[in-house]
């Protein structure tokens, strides 16, 4: 059996999440089109006859502008230490930039296979021109292997599974079959409301809201959640919540809708907008919301 541990990196966007998700076959990572979406480390741990690969997701890596930026930043870094293969992903119909080598020349040093994905080959129409930068790609340091994929469609998923197997060692599994991540059911339940956020609101709310969950009750037919949505102004609460809870509600019925996707039972979910202004306040729930072991 070949084990080990896979960590994704790259800038903001490039598709992470996308692909951890493609490669489970499940959301566990929420996914947006606005940078910054992925705050934690989240584990995805995938399964086959013959292997057990633990795939690291991590936020993706910018220049940051503020606290928390910081703080994604280095916990990305940190989580490319130790582990068995490195993928570092680029969005290949914008092509790498500054921000992608800034990112290369921190992990280079590592003695740690590293993949270069070229993501979102399916928005590339000029084939031509990926072979091209495939070409010039290869002269920016000896990556093990440089594979185009689509972590959308799941284009060539497979060929990079298998390219990580040849990177992996021999051991038993680390963690049990049933295991599918390392953060709690109430972490991904937050997270989906925070993506409902993102999805419906304008490029001024995301790095403001963090979601919480305040209660989870779990009955014999359906599961009870209270999420609460924290902002830090009073005008982005008034977003949030929309002419006459208008937004509020749409938010609530596409979390809801993937919430019961996610556990396979009906949910009645409540959510409530919270202004806490203040960093601390802000930053234990930051806190709370972190890596949970359970
Ligand atoms: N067309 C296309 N879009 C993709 C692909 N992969 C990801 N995306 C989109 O790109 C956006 C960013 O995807 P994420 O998976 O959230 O990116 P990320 O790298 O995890 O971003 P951060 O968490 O902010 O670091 C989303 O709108 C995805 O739907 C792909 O293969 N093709
Ligand atoms: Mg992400």
């Amino acid at each position: 059996m070949k084990c080990g541990f896979v960590s994704l990196v790259g800038r903001p966007n490039v598709g992470k999440s996308t692909l951890l998700n493609k490669i489970l076959g499940t959301k566990l990572a929420i996914t947006s089109d606005k940078a910054g979406t992925t705050r934690n480390i989240i584990n995805g741990i995938y399964n086959d006859n013959d292997s057990q690969i633990i795939f690291v997701d991590t936020p993706g890596i910018h220049k940051p502008t503020h606290k928390l930026g910081n703080l994604l930043n280095k916990k990305a870094y940190t989580n490319t230490e130790g582990v068995d293969v490195i993928l570092f992903l680029i969005d290949i119909d914008k092509g790498y930039g500054k921000g992608d080598e800034f990112i290369l020349n921190r992990i280079k040093d590592r003695d740690i296979p590293i993949f270069l994905l070229l993501n979102k080959i399916d928005k590339v129409k000029d084939k031509t021109r990926l072979l091209k930068d495939i070409d010039s790609l290869k002269n920016l340091y000896d990556f093990k292997e440089i594979i185009p994929i689509s972590a959308k469609d799941g284009n060539n998923i497979n060929t990079l599974i298998e390219c990580i197997k040849k990177n992996l060692e021999e051991s038993d599994k680390i963690y049990e079959e049933d295991e599918l991540t390392n953060v709690s059911t109430r972490f991904i339940m937050a997270e989906l409301v925070r993506e409902k956020v993102l999805e419906l609101t304008r490029d001024e709310i995301p790095h403001s809201v963090t979601c919480y969950v305040e209660s989870f009750e779990e009955l014999d037919d359906i599961v009870n959640i209270q999420v609460l949505i924290v902002v830090d102004r009073d005008n982005l609460k008034k977003i949030i919540i929309g002419k006459q809870g208008s937004m509020l509600k749409e938010i609530g019925t596409r979390a809801r809708y993937d919430m019961e996707k996610f556990l396979d039972k009906k949910v009645y979910l409540e959510t409530y907008v919270k202004t806490l202004k203040n960093w601390r306040d802000r930053e234990k729930y930051f806190e709370e919301l972190g890596l949970e072991e359970e």
